[in-house]
């Protein structure tokens, strides 16, 4: 890459990494701009996509149950949700939590103030008598301000299996750092996706309507948007993974013709033999042993599982 490196954004050095290494890499975390915010959320929608519908049917059929954990020996708590999105499977907790008249507070943490500001305010008119307290930033940050003035319990929420992002070598010490910015005693509520029916979760990310297709060649939209890049989107295909040993499913981007790319930001070009393949996403699926693990690696004690009526899915409450 040119000596212009020093003023390169962080995305664009990223793309850079990843697209000059072998095998070809780009990383998940840029799926997320304003078109890719819009096809996560039609991606949820899907029939194929069975994370989101179990997710929310464990809250909606164990909420009185959930609560009962959350509080355990205690009269109130301090709610906090790391990436909290738009908060619908949340409310549904939140609803439950307010009509039973429990004394908790709500403070959703996101990176994007328009998201926060977006919820706030969907909160507002739902859930008028909730307590919402939206925190700005990196979830490290904002957990460490949260854990210096600490006079109440606090319950974490990292739902969706966003975990499940993170590599199985580095899921480890995410799980240790938020577990750092906890106290003894603090919950974390986190789900995870199950290992199951290869077809099953497959299926998921290669939906009929190839909303997920359209997500992941979405990144490499982003690129010739943001980076000047020369992307010809048509050339590309989506191809997902799964691995029944180890759980992991991974998504790629399959160039299906030798080709190059050139991209202003970096001032660099790129070549792609035929069929060569970027890797774009790990969504790890799990077995509940290895759940366990993780939790006692990162020095949490498992306190309880809730599972949906199938076994797809787990938010397993976990105690610091
Ligand atoms: C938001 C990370 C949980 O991996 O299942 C959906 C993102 N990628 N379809 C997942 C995603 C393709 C999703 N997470």
């Amino acid at each position: 890459m040119s000596d212009t490196t020093a003023t390169l954004s962080t995305f664009a050095k990223d793309i850079h990494s990843g697209l000059a290494s072998n095998p070809k890499y780009l990383s998940s975390k840029y799926f997320y701009d304003e078109k890719g915010d819009q096809l996560f959320q039609s991606i949820m929608n899907l029939e194929e996509y069975y994370l989101t519908r179990c997710e929310f049917e464990i809250f909606d059929q164990q909420k009185a149950e959930i609560l009962k954990s959350f509080l355990a020996n205690d009269t109130s708590f301090k709610l906090v949700e790391l990436g909290a999105g738009d908060g619908t499977k949340t409310k549904i907790l939140l609803k439950h939590f307010t009509n039973e008249g429990v004394d908790f507070s709500y403070s959703p943490i996101d990176i994007s103030q328009h998201v926060l500001d977006i919820l706030s305010d969907d909160l507002k008119k739902s859930i008028p008598k909730l307590q919402v307290n939206a925190i700005q930033g990196d979830y490290f940050d904002a957990l460490a301000k949260l854990n210096e003035n600490h006079f109440q319990k606090e319950v974490v929420l990292f739902l969706g299996s966003n975990i499940g992002n993170f590599s199985n070598g580095s899921a480890p010490k995410f799980l240790k750092r938020l577990g750092d910015n906890l106290s003894s005693g603090d919950l974390l509520f986190i789900g995870f996706d199950l290992m199951k029916d290869p077809n099953v979760i497959l299926s998921a990310y290669n939906d009929k309507l190839g909303v997920t297709k359209e997500f992941n060649i979405n990144l490499l939209r982003r690129i010739n948007n943001e980076l000047g890049a020369n992307f010809n989107l048509e050339s590309f295909e989506h191809f997902p993974t799964y691995d029944p040993i180890t759980g992991e499913t991974k998504s790629h981007l399959i160039s299906n013709r030798a080709q190059e790319v050139f991209i202003e930001a970096t001032g660099e070009t790129y070549s792609f033999d035929a069929w060569e393949a970027i890797h774009t996403e790990v969504s790890q699926k799990y077995s509940l042993k290895s759940i366990r693990q993780f939790a006692e690696q990162a020095g949490f004690k498992v306190v309880r599982n809730f599972t949906d009526k199938n076994n797809y899915y787990v938010d397993s409450l976990w105690q610091k």
